[in-house]
């Protein structure tokens, strides 16, 4: 199996939990090792998987790989939408460019890809309301990041159709849990605290996030893998939504803080409103089921894990800070 993007956040989680609970699968990945990327997430493992530090956008490194890989499981994206609003050139050379060579590898060698995505591509949906996104929404991709999101999983679709590549698409909503960097919101409001620093929420804070534990994610994924439909796509989410304030007052508890103990900083252009995800396919389909019912309990562990783990992310928050003082943020 040929894990894209292995060491970022999702795609760590994903390699510890293949390693724990499907066993038999041989691990290769391939990680550029971007400002996103550490391989100090995959240090307890080291030896139980190969390393290739290169580009999904290398033509002739991907093609090698996959051409000695019966999967392919695709993370590697450039995923932080503040960054692609500053500077969108990345995103499309790795979620493009990338994601069409890992596309005409797997033309050329017949391996299965499974692509992950994200509910962003769907665009956002009103604050109040029951609404939420289904495989059948049109796209409506927001931000430089979604849109080259949007794309890529454009890209598999055609593949799939006009070559009869063998490949699933998931989009899921937020993620959170162990090794996410800290420029995405837990994270960065967690260590804003361990470091003496305050909680920063964009705007009102009235902004509504659908919330996965990792591991749900990547559950959902080996479900498509064995048992999904080639050419389907299916989204991935909790059910669990709470406004961004919700999401930082309870940090704040869980830290020992006053619920009100947050700045307002200036808002994210263009910022979606609302995700959530309709994952009624996967859930009956697939039998899908999240096993992180509690979000106070997963925020709970997560905040634990951060606690624990300065070594991690010490770092990059410095310099993760620095780039929002650029942005004002
Ligand atoms: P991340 O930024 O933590 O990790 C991305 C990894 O990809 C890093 O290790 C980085 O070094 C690597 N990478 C980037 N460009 C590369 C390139 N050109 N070649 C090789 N490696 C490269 O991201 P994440 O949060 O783990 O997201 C993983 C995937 O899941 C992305 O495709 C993202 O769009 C999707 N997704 C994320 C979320 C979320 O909440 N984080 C939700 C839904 C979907
Ligand atoms: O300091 C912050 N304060 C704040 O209020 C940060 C970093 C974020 N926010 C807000 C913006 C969003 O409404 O919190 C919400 C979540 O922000 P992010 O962690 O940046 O995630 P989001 O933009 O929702 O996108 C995430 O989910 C979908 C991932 O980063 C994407 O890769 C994924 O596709």
């Amino acid at each position: 199996m040929l894990v894209t993007g292995g060491a970022g956040f999702i795609g760590a989680n994903f390699v510890h939990y293949t390693l724990r609970h499907r066993p038999e699968y041989r691990i290769c990945v391939l990680d550029k090792l971007t400002y996103a990327g550490d391989q100090a997430s995959l240090r307890q493992v080291a030896d139980r998987i190969r390393f290739v530090r290169g580009d999904v956008g290398d033509a002739a490194t991907v093609d090698a790989l996959v051409a000695e890989s019966d999967v392919v499981v695709h993370f590697a994206a450039e995923s932080h939408v503040d960054n692609s609003l500053h500077d969108p050139e990345p995103f499309l050379h790795s979620n493009v460019v990338g994601t069409y060579r890992l596309l005409e590898a797997v033309r050329r060698h017949g391996a299965r890809l499974h692509h992950i995505s994200t509910d962003e591509v769907y665009g956002d949906l009103p604050l109040t309301g029951t609404d939420r996104f289904t495989e059948e929404t049109a796209y409506a991709p927001s931000s430089p990041y979604s849109a080259t999101k949007a794309a890529s999983d454009m890209l598999v679709r055609a593949w799939c159709r006009s070559y009869g590549v063998a490949a699933t698409i998931s989009n899921c909503a937020n993620n959170y849990g162990p090794y996410q960097h800290v420029e995405k919101f837990i994270p960065r409001q967690i260590t804003n605290v361990l470091t003496g620093g305050r909680a920063r929420l964009y705007g009102t804070g009235e902004h509504v996030r659908e919330w996965t534990h990792v591991d749900d994610h990547n559950a959902a994924v080996h479900l498509i893998l064995s048992r999904g439909r080639v050419g389907e796509t299916y989204l991935i989410g909790s059910g669990v939504e709470r406004s961004n304030r919700e999401i930082v007052e309870t940090l704040l508890e869980l830290l020992g803080l006053p619920r009100d103990d947050f700045d307002h900083v200036a808002d994210r252009p263009g910022h979606d409103l609302r995700y959530s995800n309709d994952s009624t396919k996967i859930r009956t389909q697939l039998g899908w089921q999240p096993r992180y019912g509690d979000l106070r309990d997963g925020l709970a562990a997560t905040v634990e894990w951060f606690h624990d783990n300065e070594w991690w992310w010490k770092a990059a928050k410095q310099a993760t800070e620095e780039r929002y003082r650029l942005l004002g943020r």
